[in-house]
């Protein structure tokens, strides 16, 4: 199976829903009526494009249609295709380990799929010969330095882990330094879930980052959030408020495969100007995808 099929597949929720009505409408050989208009326009919302980037699309389409570049719906769906395109190019930056240690913070709400993440990146980078370590700095549940443990063992890589409730700053400090010290080439600290709302929580995640700092001064080499796709417009407002916060350098969007509305990407991508590393698209290792706008276009649309 091609690459692109694969990816295909995984995406077919998308497929089927927002790009098949697009599609199926621009097969039909029948004039762009207002009410064709307004049909692309609520698909468009439906599907979580956002309002702003919905508007740059209608706003598109009716500039071709002014110059009569638009004349089929045919245009109208390779003029959103283009729009589409052209957005999601911009945050296509992938992630380049550039240096070691290359200490990756990793944040997100609860269940994004963080921890999943890490243990697909892990996997990735020691099948090419990387000295991976992740850190367990999620100390909220002992449950969740055993998922990691299982990740670590999965990828060969190292594990700092220290007990449940312990600080996770320390732990993140431990971590970094000892990577440090070991000659490791990336490093992963894994945290717990929490609310962008969570005041406290919000705090505290400051803190490792800075402890990260302490450990080794060029660390964290990126802030990765985490994004759960298939919460839609939610994962926008988290993503403003994560990087109020953190700083933000790079955003790995899962569960693609879980949802219709694939359009939140480009909402992210419209609104945040942060780069999107990676995209999930199942729950195996193989099913992480470095982001590529061209591959990704290609395969949620209809050629
Ligand atoms: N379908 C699908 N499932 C995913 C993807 N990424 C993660 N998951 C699943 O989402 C669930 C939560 O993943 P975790 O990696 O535990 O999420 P987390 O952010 O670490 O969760 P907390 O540590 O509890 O905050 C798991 O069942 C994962 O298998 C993806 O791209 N697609
Ligand atoms: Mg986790």
């Amino acid at each position: 199976m091609s690459f692109l099929k694969k990816i295909s597949d995984k995406l077919h929720k998308t497929k089927d829903g927002f790009t098949h009505k697009i599609h199926e409408e621009s097969i039909k050989d029948e004039p762009i009526s207002d009410d064709y208009l307004e049909f692309v326009e609520e698909l468009l919302i439906e599907s979580d494009f956002g309002v702003k980037t919905t508007v740059k699309i209608m706003d598109a389409i009716e500039e071709g249609i002014n110059k009569s570049l638009i004349k089929t719906r045919r245009d109208v769906e390779m003029k959103i295709r283009e729009v589409i395109l052209s957005t999601l190019e911009k945050v296509e930056k992938p992630l380049e380990i550039r240096e070691s240690p290359f200490v990756i913070l990793i944040v997100g709400i609860n269940g994004s799929g963080k921890t999943t993440t890490i243990g697909k990146l892990a996997s990735i980078n020691t099948d090419k010969m990387k000295k991976v370590m992740l850190v367990a700095a999620d100390t909220f549940r002992a449950a969740a330095i055993e998922q990691l443990e299982i990740w670590a063992k999965r990828s060969a890589s190292l594990i700092v882990k220290q007990q449940e409730n312990a600080d996770p700053a320390a732990v993140a400090f431990d971590g970094v330094q000892s990577a440090v010290s070991k000659n490791v080439d990336v490093v992963f600290v894994d945290t717990a879930g929490r609310l962008h709302t969570q005041r406290n929580l919000m705090e505290e995640i400051k803190k490792v980052k800075k402890s990260i700092n302490k450990a080794y001064n060029k660390a964290p080499n990126e802030v990765l959030l985490v994004l759960d796709a298939t919460i839609g417009q939610n994962a926008l407002n988290q993503a403003k408020e994560f990087n109020k916060v953190l700083d933000v350098t790079g955003i790995a969007l899962t569960k693609m495969d879980g949802t219709a509305k694939g359009g939140i990407i480009v909402a992210i991508s419209e609104e945040m100007q942060i780069p999107i590393r990676y995209v999930g698209i199942g729950e195996q290792i193989e099913d992480l995808k470095v982001f590529n706008a061209k591959d990704f276009v290609e395969s949620v649309f209809v050629p």
